[in-house]
């Protein structure tokens, strides 16, 4: 059996027509079905669906063989025990920091002001500061950190923009761009070598969806 842990939504959505190109197709919708185990047209493959954060840890402890996470959960979650061998350029989103409209953030930054920042990605919003010499406080959030600038949690977030109109609709502004974020094909490292000749066709059916 392989098992291909994927989260309901976009990912879901998006890796549709590259499992369809392996030769791959659910048997329901995550969307109106309440199973976590998904079968599919072949026997030998099941999909689970699970959150977008646990992806990884599902494929790291060998519970999937395969997955698909985004690039800002693969960065947070460190990627032990992976093997990343495609980039999907599904997903696509930017890693950013932003704040409500009239707060000069770059007079901030000038004048070496500690900034309270709320995300959840920490990590990433971490490393950020730092390399640019900005002392934070990081506020950990799991969730609607558009929120937090608007109620006096926090005077910046890091968080994920794709059409930007969660931010307009929020009176936010993006100040500064972290980095690109698509998802990734990941695989469990010792399945890859146990099922090789059942995974390497999957990864090459996707690497030909996406026109590697
Ligand atoms: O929703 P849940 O809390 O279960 O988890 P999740 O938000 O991590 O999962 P999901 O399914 O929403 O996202 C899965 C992956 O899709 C993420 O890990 C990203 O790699 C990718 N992705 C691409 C995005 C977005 N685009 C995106 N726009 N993930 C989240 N968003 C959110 C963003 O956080 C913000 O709240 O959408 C909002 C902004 O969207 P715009 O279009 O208004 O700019
Ligand atoms: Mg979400």
């Amino acid at each position: 059996m392989i098992t291909i842990a994927l989260s309901k939504g976009r990912i879901f959505e998006e890796t549709l027509p590259l499992l369809a190109a392996a030769g791959v197709v659910p048997s329901e919708a995550p969307e109106s079905s309440r199973k976590l185990i998904i079968g599919t047209n072949r026997d030998d493959v099941r999909l689970i669906i699970v959150r977008a954060s646990d992806v990884p840890t599902y494929v790291q402890y060998g519970a999937a063989d395969l997955g698909v996470a985004g690039r800002d959960v693969l960065i947070e979650h460190g990627g032990a025990g992976l093997y990343q061998p495609l980039d999907l350029d599904i997903a696509k989103c930017r890693l950013m920091v932003a704040v409500q409209n009239g707060f000069d953030y770059d007079g901030a930054v000038k004048q070496g002001a500690r900034l309270r920042i709320a995300t959840k990605y920490t990590d990433q919003a971490r490393e950020h500061f730092a390399a640019k010499g900005v002392h934070v406080d990081l506020i950990k959030l799991y969730g609607s950190m558009e929120l937090a600038p608007l109620v006096g949690l926090a005077d910046a977030i890091v968080d994920l923009v794709s059409t930007g109109g969660t931010l307009k609709a929020n009176d936010l502004v993006a100040v500064e761009h972290i980095r690109d974020i698509s998802s990734r094909l990941i695989v469990n490292q010792a399945a890859l070598k146990l099922k090789e000749e059942r995974i390497q066709p999957m990864i090459e059916a996707f690497a030909g969806a996406i026109g590697r």
